[in-house]
């Protein structure tokens, strides 16, 4: 990759390893809206395999993969149950509202990425002709907006327990569910074993140029098929793309430990600088997020703009608030370049 940034904006900006890049110049395809791509086929079963499901199907992007799933649960007019910061509600451009019909009811996240239990529960419509039909609940595994923060096992199967006694589903937003599962050290399959989907993201940490895959039972998956065809999500030489899925699945998923690690090296150092405050000095997964003291002059697009004229990219979250997030094209070395290029802007700004 021809960098000349440390790009710490999000794990989106990877680009695909040289062994991708190889795999998908000799990739076999077909068409795959025929379900004559082999090597999509292949990324498909293997996903599946690794979820624990018994289908999956190769999607675009993580926001088609999460609005097939809630089109595939949910009819116009009913409802979906969704955190205050959770992706789905804040950041796809209300695509569950504008093509499906979808209600949300909104419930708060914990800080811990969690919705409780007695939330949940005050959430589900009673059936009365006034009311949307509670139909859905979605979770996020790990939690972006909360810290990158990981939801356990047992959490995930309280809340499919919960799913079940109400007659509802659970679909999973696991954009980063590797990254969960890394940080927890248990399989993956553990985290979903109570949801009916799961849309989990390629081209992310896992490095990847494109794709997600949405999980489920082989009906689900057969239903949510035509759902991706409506939104013109299916592709057709798309083996291309999931040649380099193959290897995120193969290769790219036990080394995020080493984005968590970087990430907490980070966040340590970055307490020391005066003027930030971190708010998740000990990130459980690739993601740092902190902002701006009290009476620091500057605020975050400045510093922003500052930190790229030495190098550096960061995401500004608002006014006063950045998230950095660590991924494999970002080693030791950038890591601590991006620190000090934060310590030098912030030298002239901080409070005496
Ligand atoms: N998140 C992006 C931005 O949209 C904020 C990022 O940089 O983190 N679920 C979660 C939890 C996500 O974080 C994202 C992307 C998605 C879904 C959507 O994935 P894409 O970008 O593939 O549509």
């Amino acid at each position: 990759m021809i960098q000349s940034f440390i790009d710490l904006r999000s794990d989106t900006v990877t680009h695909p390893t040289p062994e991708m890049r190889q795999a998908m110049a000799q990739a076999e395809v077909g068409d795959d809206v025929m379900g004559e791509d082999p090597t999509v086929n292949r990324l498909e079963e293997l996903a599946a395999e690794k979820l624990g499901k018994e289908a999956g199907l190769f999607i675009p992007s993580g926001t088609m993969g999460n609005l097939a799933a809630i089109l595939t649960h949910c009819g116009r007019g009913d409802e979906m149950i969704v955190g205050h910061l959770s992706h789905t509600y804040l950041f796809e451009a209300g695509g569950s509202a504008a093509l499906g019909g979808v209600h949300p009811f909104v419930v708060p996240n914990q800080p811990d990425g969690t919705l409780r239990l007695e939330d949940l529960r005050k959430a589900v419509r009673e059936d009365d002709p006034h009311y949307p039909t509670s139909r859905l609940i979605i979770l996020e595994n790990t939690h972006n907006r909360c810290g990158g923060v990981v939801l356990t096992p047992e959490y995930m199967q309280a809340v499919g327990a919960f799913a079940r006694e109400k007659q509802l589903k659970l679909h999973v937003d696991g954009a980063r569910i590797f990254n969960a599962a890394v940080a927890l050290q248990v399989p993956v399959a553990d985290l979903v074993r109570d949801a009916d989907s799961v849309t989990f993201c390629l081209s992310k940490g896992l490095c990847a140029p494109v794709g997600s895959v949405l999980c489920g039972s082989r009906e689900f998956i057969y239903r949510a098929r035509r759902i991706r065809k409506q939104l013109g999500g299916g592709m057709r030489q798309a083996g291309i793309l999931a040649a380099a899925g193959i290897i995120a699945l193969e290769k790219m998923v036990d080394r995020l430990a080493e984005d968590h690690a970087r990430a907490r090296l980070l966040a340590e150092r970055l307490c020391g600088v005066k003027g930030l405050v971190v708010e998740n000095p000990h990130p459980q997964t690739n993601m740092v997020y902190l902002r701006l003291e009290e009476g620091i002059s500057i605020d975050a697009p400045e510093v922003s703009a500052q930190l790229e004229k030495l190098g550096v990219k960061v995401d500004w979250v608002d006014v006063r608030r950045f998230r950095l997030v660590t991924h494999y094209w970002v080693n030791d070395e950038d890591i601590h370049r991006a620190l000090a290029a934060f310590a030098q802007v912030l030298r002239s700004f901080s409070p005496r």
